[in-house]
């Protein structure tokens, strides 16, 4: 296959340009749409954009497949896992460890409505994650169209989350829609995070590109899948979103980078603490307390922090690792990227 094909095949499943797969001799590229218990499915798509889908079983691999994993695939296995540039977790149940829920994103959507009063507790929480992740935040507030008063929640909103790019959007009116379209773009991937009832399959169908088929796989046309097992949901606008289990808030990952990212205020105020360890639970000289007194940092903003701070505590996951992020921020505070205990 030559250079320029596979760099058009790879496009069409969402691979930046130009993106080297660096896929080895012998295998074919693919890009994983889910995984469901055992089996993998993989997206592939010829030199004209037209895709199939085909399924693996998970095999011995490490690290197992997730969604969006760029894969080499040969004899109906899996033999080989691109490094990932970024990847979204969550705790297992026993919270002794984590699971992966999708590798390779470049924006995490952070899903809330404004038909009703913001959960705040929600921005935060999924911000720690998106941020944990190594992609880019973005806060979509979603169903504008119900909102008492959209300027007064979006800012309330780019008050709990600053620093994060924000789109306030209606499926009814179609505010904003042509917005997260343009950040969606060719070469990007993206999740939804958000609560159910939110407004995210909604999004995603006015976002979908209808006009794409599935052809059949094998020598007689037997399709093995049809659209309905694609979970990597091609957009108009030339990116790609993949679908992800709906996480519930106790779901979060907590890592030091992720609460660094959501509450830079209280990063920044705790190192003018006189302590460099500073608990900020009473300590003397304590700056972020201090603020808290005299009404400078709000005192729910804060608790949330130590709420989150404490879950981190008992989380005990392993630092996000190789998966750097490539977002300004994480750059800059490359030095903090470190679990707490
Ligand atoms: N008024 C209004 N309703 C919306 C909007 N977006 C979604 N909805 C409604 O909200 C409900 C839940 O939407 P859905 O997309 O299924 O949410 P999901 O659970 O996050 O996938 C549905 O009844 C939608 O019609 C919007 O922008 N405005
Ligand atoms: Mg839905
Ligand atoms: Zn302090």
């Amino acid at each position: 296959m030559t250079a320029d094909l596979t760099s058009t095949i790879l496009a069409s499943l969402g691979a930046p340009a130009g993106m080297d797969l660096d896929v080895p001799e012998g295998l074919d590229p693919g890009r994983v749409s889910i995984v469901h218990g055992a089996l993998v499915d993989v997206i592939f798509a010829d030199a004209s954009g037209i895709e199939h889908e085909e399924t693996f079983p998970t095999g011995t691999i490490e690290p197992h497949p997730v969604a969006g994993d760029w894969v080499g695939v040969t004899q109906g296995t899996i033999a080989w896992i691109r490094p990932r540039s970024s990847q979204l977790r969550r705790p297992e149940t026993s919270k002794r460890r984590v699971q992966i829920l999708a590798a390779n994103l470049d924006l995490v959507l952070v899903v809330v409505p404004i038909d009703r009063p913001l959960n705040l507790q929600m921005l935060e929480s999924f911000s720690v994650m998106a941020w944990d992740s190594g992609a880019e935040p973005v806060v979509v507030l979603t169903k504008a169209d119900g909102a008492d008063d959209v300027q007064a929640q979006a800012t309330e909103a780019a008050v709990t989350l600053p620093g994060i790019r924000q789109v306030v959007t209606s499926a009814e009116t179609g505010l904003g829609l042509d917005e997260v379209s343009a950040l969606l773009g060719p070469g990007t991937t993206a999740v939804m995070l958000g609560a159910s009832g939110v407004g995210k399959t909604t999004l995603l169908n006015v976002l979908d590109d209808r006009d794409e088929f599935v052809r059949p796989v094998g020598p007689h046309g037997e399709g093995r899948h049809s659209t309905t097992t694609r979970k990597l949901h091609r957009l108009a606008s030339g990116g790609v979103l993949l679908d992800i289990p709906g996480i519930r808030l106790l779901d979060v990952v907590v890592s030091a980078q992720g609460l660094a990212e959501t509450f830079p205020d209280i990063e920044e105020l705790g190192t003018t603490c006189r302590f460099a360890d500073c608990r900020h639970r009473g300590d003397e000289g304590c700056a972020v307390l201090a603020a808290v007194a005299d009404g400078s940092l709000d005192e729910r903003r804060f608790e949330s922090w130590r709420r989150i701070r404490t879950a981190m505590a008992e989380q005990t996951v392993e630092p996000r690792g190789e998966a750097s992020g490539r977002s300004r921020r994480q750059l800059r505070r490359r030095d903090s990227d470190e679990e707490l205990d």
